[in-house]
């Protein structure tokens, strides 16, 4: 097999040459047909999913962020195709937490965001964000638990990526000392991963996660240059 060659320049696979919006969802009756495999974003409200998502597909304003907690009040689906092209669905999930909601509201919520977490057979991974300075609490366990708790066998297990959002507004120095202690928390340390530091204002961490969650979906990692031609097989 030939070996995967590191380049710190672009390299094929992770320029996402098309974006665009496919549905959105308040209710389970809404869900667009499952097509692609999809990758699915969740945290509390005003952690910064919503620009990663941005960030991740390299587009600005395609999905909708807010300083206001609590700004994305749908499931939304989003199509991305890199320059392989590889094709996937990532999945904009409401924020949980989010005191101002009503109770109905939230109770009706926890259960259209169950169902998709449980009930899409396209589900390949969940990237869970944190604020880098906050880390993981206890919505963010319950919600791991509900993802890790499904009984459908016929699906995959979902892969549970970990990140940790807004690094930009640590120091320099407190950086990888702040990831390093969210690495040593529960909840990485459960599912014996690291946390991914990123970063949507100074860029950090595209590139790592979006290599994390290709291999999640089952796909081939980028590398620097189309796979060169092996020995000829004997004759
Ligand atoms: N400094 C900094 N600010 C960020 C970063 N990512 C997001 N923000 C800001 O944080 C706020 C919330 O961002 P969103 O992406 O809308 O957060 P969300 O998690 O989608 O929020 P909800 O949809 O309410 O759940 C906005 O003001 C963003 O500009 C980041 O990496 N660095
Ligand atoms: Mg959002």
């Amino acid at each position: 097999m030939a070996a995967r060659v590191e380049s710190p320049a672009a390299t094929r696979g992770e320029r996402i040459v098309q974006a665009s919006f496919l549905a959105g969802a308040t209710t389970i009756e809404q869900f667009p047909p499952p097509m692609l495999l999809e990758v699915a974003f969740a945290g509390r409200s005003n952690v910064g999913k919503s620009s990663l998502m941005n960030a991740l597909m390299q587009r600005k304003g395609l999905v909708r962020t807010s300083g206001t907690p609590g700004c994305t009040r749908q499931i939304s689906w989003f199509h991305a195709k890199s320059d392989d092209g590889a094709e996937v669905c990532l999945t904009d999930l409401p924020g949980y937490g989010y005191a101002k909601r009503s109770k109905g509201e939230r109770k009706g919520w926890a259960r259209v965001i169950e169902g998709y977490l449980l009930g899409r057979p396209t589900l390949r991974a969940v990237v869970l964000l944190t604020d880098a300075r906050r880390g993981f609490e206890e919505d963010d366990r319950d919600l791991v638990e509900l993802v890790q708790s499904q009984a459908d066998t016929s699906r995959p297990a979902v892969e549970v990526v970990l990140v940790g959002t807004k690094v930009d507004k640590l120091s320099r120095s407190a950086r990888k000392p702040a990831l390093a202690t969210l690495d040593q928390s529960e909840l990485p340390r459960a599912l014996g991963t690291r946390v991914i530091g990123f970063s949507a204002v100074e860029d950090i961490g595209r590139r790592e996660l979006w290599k994390t969650l290709r291999g999640a979906l089952g796909l081939t990692v980028p590398s620097a240059e189309p796979t060169p031609a092996g020995p000829a097989p004997a004759p």
